[in-house]
């Protein structure tokens, strides 16, 4: 109750184009005898009816058609990746977190302009290596200089959405904010398990609000004539999943990290965005979703915490407006989020949701995995394995990992000690 207060006092302070008011903002529903009756889409029959039987038709012809789906009626259609991006490394530090990392920071050009947009990226890396490393890519939420405690993090001068707790003033960031999200990036584990760390500010990409996508990487790409994205095209979630694929785009040019053993990593909103960015790009070799709930791993025709006219009316500017058709007519959607997972399949995938995280719908999350895996078993993989919620701590590892954990929603040591030995299983010797 405490955090749906919170939520929604964020959202009422931050969110000056709401479109519900708190009275009018219906009342989620958290009983499970009162999810309304649901037929999911099914996975493994395409558009004209033929049932898909082989690993072929999956690729030909089914997960193109539900590509395309989740493209022009969730996310919103991408443009292609830029022809001449600019990568320049402004810092570089071999030693640093007292000698246990290198420390890079990368700024890419969108335009390959120094006038035009630009992204930062924070790459960790161990400091023993000696060889290209594999490394976990997060957006985060206030800045790189919020992930560590490292006063040599170049300060986030980007406009970011109010909180006190960070450090933030009038929407920037302030040495206060320095470390602030260091809880939630297990950078010592990390790097001590021989892995690297990408970070980028999701503010870069995009800033979180709506302002009828005026700022941001939007207007680079609107059609001809156009001062906003078409009701099939880009959000804010889909720019956000764009840029980690030009994240993606620089580290193919970094001789000391492994890019095709990325994994990438996101919480709530960001998570939604890991979802949406593995699904599209078949580069990221493993996906993570943490407590990502309603548009990313969660059910939605479950409306079970979050829903479809909640997220939609609170953040109209993070789906496609063609979303909107769906508001508390979830039955009609082509897709459901088991599908966006079904995407990423052959390629591990693990969500991950915590006990007291109710909003998000766990069990929702879990049904997600749980119906993506004839998939995973149809393209020759171990799949998943569990017909039920397994009990809390207990996490699920094989090609499709769960995990169910005690506490809130947040991300904590013990979700990155499962992000890590699933990394291992999977990356080990591939
Ligand atoms: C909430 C939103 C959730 C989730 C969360 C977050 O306000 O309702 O869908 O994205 O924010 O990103 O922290």
């Amino acid at each position: 109750m405490k955090r749906l207060f919170l939520i929604t006092s964020i959202m009422l302070s931050a969110c000056v184009t709401c479109h519900q008011t708190q009275a009018e903002r219906p009342k989620p529903n958290y009983d499970e005898t009162k999810i309304p009756k649901y037929t999911l889409p099914a996975l493994l029959k395409t558009s004209s009816g033929k049932k898909v039987d082989s690993a072929e038709l999956w690729w030909k012809v089914r997960r193109p058609e539900i590509l395309s789906l989740f493209e022009s009626e969730v996310y919103g259609k991408s443009p292609a990746p830029p022809k001449n991006m600019l990568f320049e490394v402004t810092s570089q530090k071999n030693d640093a977190l007292n000698g246990k990392a290198i420390r890079k920071e990368v700024s890419v050009y969108f335009t390959g302009k120094k006038t035009g947009p630009r992204m930062d990226l924070l790459i960790y890396l161990p400091a023993k290596a000696t060889k290209p490393v594999p490394v976990f890519m997060g957006l985060n939420f206030y800045g790189n200089h919020t992930i560590a405690n490292d006063p040599e993090i170049k300060l986030s001068t980007q406009w970011m959405r109010a909180n006190k707790d960070k450090g933030i003033v009038n929407n920037r960031a302030t040495e206060k904010s320095r470390g602030a999200s260091a809880s939630r990036w297990a950078i010592e584990q990390i790097l001590d398990r021989g892995y690297g760390l990408v970070a980028i500010y999701c503010g870069d990409i995009d800033p979180d609000y709506d302002d009828g996508f005026q700022n941001g990487v939007h207007p680079l790409y609107n059609q001809a004539g156009k001062s906003k994205p078409a009701p099939d095209e880009w959000g804010t979630i889909a720019a956000w999943a764009w840029g980690l694929s030009r994240a993606l785009d620089y580290l193919e040019t970094d001789a000391q990290v492994d890019h095709e053993r990325v994994a990438v990593m996101g919480h709530s909103r960001l998570g939604k965005t890991s979802l949406w960015a593995g699904a599209q790009d078949q580069r990221f070799a493993l996906v993570i979703s943490n407590d990502s709930g309603c548009g990313g791993a969660a059910l939605s025709r479950r409306r079970f915490g979050e829903t479809l006219n909640v997220i939609n009316n609170a953040f109209p500017h993070w789906f496609c407006d063609n979303f909107n058709k769906y508001i508390d007519k979830e039955n009609d959607l082509p897709v459901d989020q088991h599908m966006l997972v079904a995407l990423v399949a052959p390629r591990p995938v693990y969500v991950a949701s915590a006990v007291e995280d109710r909003w998000a719908d766990p069990k929702g999350e879990f049904l997600s995995v749980l119906h993506a895996e004839p998939v995973y078993k149809l393209l020759g993989t171990s799949g998943f394995g569990a017909k039920q919620m397994p009990k809390v701590n207990q996490p699920i590892k094989q090609r499709m990992g769960y995990h169910i954990r005690t506490g809130k929603h947040n991300v904590t040591d013990y979700d990155w000690q499962q992000y890590l030995d699933f990394a291992d299983q999977h990356f080990q010797g591939s």
